[in-house]
């Protein structure tokens, strides 16, 4: 027989290492619909269809081009549920010399493909993941017998590693980080441009009404549903984001503003995470657009730090540090997630503009999951297992290798500063200054204590107060601190006292009425 290539979802390009010397004359290749992968976390309505839809196009294209592909449906009779489950039944079916493979994004299924090696009947081969532009080994001994892993020091050998903005072995421009040109705020009038959504052909509107049917009690909408799920649309995509925002994109890229997720970004996060464009294409997309003069060089550079730096630092850290990594709580933070993560249903007007979208969307920018939804989680000491989960779940975009670092890391410092020299930890200023929620709020940002307050005011310092122990010692600390030693003995009472009425009052599941309608 010949050789069995078995592709997982998020894993959708002709270019990954598993299909390099595809023989259309003698390989099949599998890919499968699972309940288990979309049920390990119940994962937004979106993010399942997005990749069904997105499966089912690629191997359509796959057989367009004369290649076998053997591809199981989620309600195919006998279908068991699980990729192992699958492929020992692929085995079965066509009884193949080889199954070969690419190394999965997560861990969870890392541990899965172990396992095959033992069980099937036939060898398996573990690809490396071609996909990535610094290969897990590299990173791992750039990070061998380190503690604190800095993206910005890795993110310096990657560009000189891959020539990315690099001129004669410097960086172009002179500077490695524009940053201090970024972070403007919105003006008044501001018009935002336009953005391409992809109409779902018959394809997409089958895998949609599919999840619809078979995942009706996950979270989100599936109404809105416009993410490219093609190579082609992807590409198109990639193309409408170069042209018409990357040129002011590092401009705005904390900006929040209700009603208005998308802003500069780029929306290019699922397809690049399911195979659809690569890190590499995406980097020298957005070169090509600074060298002939059509985006400036602040925002280039911003841009390629996000995929060229953090992207490929999460993922190394994540590989570099599992499984342990998931298991760490440097701050013991240990209270339930609101209710209000699901439902949106809180006065807290930013907490309520993010849910909203993230249901609406399976997105949310960068600032809204870093500021909002997760700078609260940190200063209400939130369970970083029920925060992750909630993450894993609700974005498109999610996958355990770029949201477990992301959240338990930088959001929660729940690593102890593996990834970031201190918490983010932040009051309502920083939201109030960025975004335009708190004007349509019911609490007062510009009140520090008592029921009008803004909660991030008084919840920020009682964090600092619950974590002065572990804190104080911090070098990047030491003026929050500094403060706080300074304050009368009656207003940190007040301070404990706000936060204690208020995290008393946080439910962890609805109301009666609402049950089931998460
Ligand atoms: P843009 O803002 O336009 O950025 C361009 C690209 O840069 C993104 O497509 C993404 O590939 C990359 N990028 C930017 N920041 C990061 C980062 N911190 N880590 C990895 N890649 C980055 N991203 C995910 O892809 N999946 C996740 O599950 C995820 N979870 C996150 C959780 C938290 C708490 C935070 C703070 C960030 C998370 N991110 C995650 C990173 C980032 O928020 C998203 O990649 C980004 O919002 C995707 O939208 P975009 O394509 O419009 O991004
Ligand atoms: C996320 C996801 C979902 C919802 N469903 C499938 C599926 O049915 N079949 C599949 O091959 N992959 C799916 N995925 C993506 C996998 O979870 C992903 O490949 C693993 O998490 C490894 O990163
Ligand atoms: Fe959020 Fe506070 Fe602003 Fe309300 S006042 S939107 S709770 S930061």
């Amino acid at each position: 027989g010949g050789t069995l290539r078995f592709v997982l979802g998020d894993q959708l390009t002709r270019r990954v290492a598993s299909l390099t010397d595809l023989d259309p004359a003698h390989d099949i290749v599998l890919l499968v619909e699972v309940r288990d992968e979309a049920t390990y976390v119940r994962h937004h309505k979106q993010k399942i269809a997005f990749l069904f839809a997105a499966m089912r196009h690629f191997a359509a294209e796959l057989e367009a081009e004369g290649i076998a592909v053997d591809y199981v449906r989620l309600t195919d009779p006998g279908n068991t549920g699980s990729f192992t489950g699958e492929l020992e039944r692929a085995v079965t079916r066509h009884t193949p010399a080889r199954v070969v493979v690419t190394e999965p994004g997560e861990w969870r299924v890392w541990e899965m493909m172990q396992d095959w090696r033992e069980t099937l009947p036939v060898p398996v081969e573990i690809r490396s993941d071609n996909r990535f532009l610094c290969p897990r080994e590299d990173f791992a001994r750039w990070a061998e017998g380190r503690h604190h892993l800095r993206m910005e020091t890795f993110y310096r050998g990657m560009r000189r590693r891959t020539g990315l903005l690099m001129e004669g072995g410097e960086p172009v421009g002179g500077r490695w980080n524009f940053d201090p040109d970024n972070r403007k705020r919105l003006p008044k009038g501001h018009r935002l441009p336009d953005r391409i959504g992809f109409q779902p052909d018959a394809t997409t509107r089958e895998a949609i009404a599919l999840v619809d049917r078979e995942f009706a009690d996950h979270f989100g909408d599936l109404s809105t549903f416009s993410w490219p799920v093609t190579r082609a649309d992807a590409l198109a995509a990639l193309k409408h984001f170069i042209a018409e925002c990357l040129p002011t994109f590092g401009d705005y890229q904390d900006v929040m503003k209700a009603g208005a997720p998308y802003l500069y970004h780029a929306l290019l996060s699922p397809p690049l995470n399911a195979g659809l464009l690569t890190a590499e294409e995406v980097c020298w997309a957005a070169e090509r657009a600074y060298r002939d003069g059509s985006a400036p060089l602040n925002c280039v550079e911003g841009f390629i730090r996000q995929i060229l730096g953090w992207r490929e630092y999460v993922r190394g850290v994540y590989w570099a540090r599992m499984p342990a990594y998931r298991e760490t709580n440097a701050l013991g933070a240990g209270r339930d997630l609101p209710w209000f993560y699901w439902s949106g249903e809180t006065k807290l007007n930013c907490i309520a503009n993010v849910v909203a979208d993230t249901r609406r969307h399976a997105y949310a920018h960068h600032i809204q999951r870093l500021m909002v939804t997760g700078n609260f989680a940190l200063i209400a000491g939130l369970d970083p297992a029920q925060v992750e989960e909630w993450y894993l779940i609700v974005f498109a975009d999610a996958y355990e290798w770029v949201e477990l670092p992301n959240v338990h890391g930088m959001v929660l410092w729940a690593d102890g500063g593996v990834m970031g020299s201190k918490p983010y930890a932040a009051s309502g200023a920083y939201i109030d200054r960025m975004s335009d929620y708190c004007a349509g709020c019911a609490y007062d940002v510009k009140v520090k204590a008592g029921p009008e307050a803004c909660p991030f005011n008084y919840l920020y310092w009682n964090f600092l107060i619950e974590n002065e122990e572990r804190l104080a010692g911090n070098q990047r600390m030491m003026m929050p601190y500094r403060t706080l030693r300074g304050m009368a003995e009656t207003r940190r009472d007040e301070i404990r006292r706000d936060a204690t009425r208020f995290l008393g009052s946080l439910r962890a599941e609805p109301e009666p009425a609402h049950q089931g309608d998460q």
